[in-house]
């Protein structure tokens, strides 16, 4: 797409800019919000997530989404391959404010869509090294990823990348399963093991770990045993039933301090009555507005990254999986350090 195509649509500054005396691009750090609907129909459009512009690189830019569009680390249902683009689809009806945290991300953040990470779908383990530089590369110039899955095993090279650049972070893992598998049919490497390997190569602080949402049937009695051996606090689903988790998520402030960290959020946390599309839905789960209430209470921690996975289109049709998932990515850039925030609501 054309830079002015970018710069048109996002109705502000021109970017990049050619410098007039250098025959290279030069970027610029400039703020781009989403175009009104007002200018440009909520259908038309490139459909970047939430129609931002598309920019080659994430250089001079505060925040970048990116897609990575893999599922071949699955062990049911596949398909999270298609969610980078069905979560940029349904993100065209985002709008730019938060209307009850009143945060303004456009007005704080320098924001664009960075495309996707350039995946090899015919060997797993080569996705590894591919996005650990690929991520390698957006940390260089201080900018935080919002990752759009793909399958859980992405957020393993993610960490890889954050930890060389921050040491190991707090981690809010927001799941049905503690994806602390060892290995399954001898792989190290599938969307069950991530955190695992994160541990193995001490990506994470783990007295820094809250894993929330986790329910269903396990392969054997004691499988949540390893995480709090690790030091992991763990929030099961039925511990978040009937229940504002805004109290908890104070509690996990504490826990998580100043110190870096990254929110890793799995679409089949919810229950599939919100979220169908997606490889290895469980009952019982969490609900939207707890989703609201867990990234919210993120607000005010130092978070360097995030991302929104297992979000597999074929499993809903109705786009609505992909909707849940790319608002929630716009409330994870809302949580991030440097937003400002207009009036609190009024009336409670
Ligand atoms: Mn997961």
């Amino acid at each position: 797409m054309a830079n002015w195509v970018c710069a048109a649509i996002a109705g502000r500054n021109l970017f990049p800019v050619q410098h007039p005396f250098s025959l290279f691009t030069r970027f610029v750090k400039t703020f781009a919000a989403p175009p009104s609907n007002s200018t440009l129909a909520r259908c038309a459009g490139i459909t970047s997530m939430m129609r931002l512009p598309v920019r080659g690189t994430a250089q001079e830019l505060d925040a970048c989404f990116v897609g990575i569009p893999l599922d071949i680390g699955t062990s049911n249902r596949p398909g999270t391959r298609f969610g980078p683009r069905q979560i940029r689809n349904e993100s065209v009806l985002i709008r730019h404010y938060n209307s009850y945290t009143r945060a303004a991300p456009f007005e704080s953040l320098a924001v664009a869509d960075i495309g996707d990470v350039a995946v090899n779908l015919y060997n797993l383990k080569d996705n590894i090294r591919i996005i650990r530089e690929f991520y390698h590369n957006i940390l260089s110039s201080g900018c935080r990823p919002l990752t759009m899955g793909g399958d859980h095993t992405i957020t393993y090279p993610i960490l890889q990348a954050i930890a060389k650049k921050y040491g190991p972070v707090g981690l809010v893992h927001v799941d049905a399963h503690d994806d602390t598998s060892d290995s399954v049919a001898g792989e190290k490497v599938y969307h069950g093991s991530p955190f695992r390997r994160c541990v193995d190569e001490k990506l994470l602080d783990c007295k820094r770990v809250l894993q929330i949402g986790l329910r269903g049937s396990l392969a054997n009695s004691h499988n949540y045993d390893w995480s709090i051996k690790q030091g992991f606090r763990i929030v099961q689903a039925e511990h978040c039933w009937y229940k504002s988790l805004a109290p908890l998520m104070e509690e996990v402030a504490t826990q998580m301090g100043p110190g870096p960290v990254y929110i890793s959020f799995d679409i089949d946390a919810l229950d599939p009555a919100f979220a169908p599309g997606t490889g290895t839905p469980e009952i019982g789960g969490l609900t939207t507005p707890q989703a609201l209430e867990i990234i919210r209470g993120c607000r005010g921690m130092n978070i360097i990254g995030c991302d929104l996975v297992e979000v597999s289109p074929p499993y809903d049709t109705t786009g609505n999986t992909a909707l849940v998932g790319a608002n929630l990515l716009f409330e994870m850039l809302c949580v991030l350090p440097g937003v400002k925030y207009g009036n609190l609501p009024l009336n409670k």
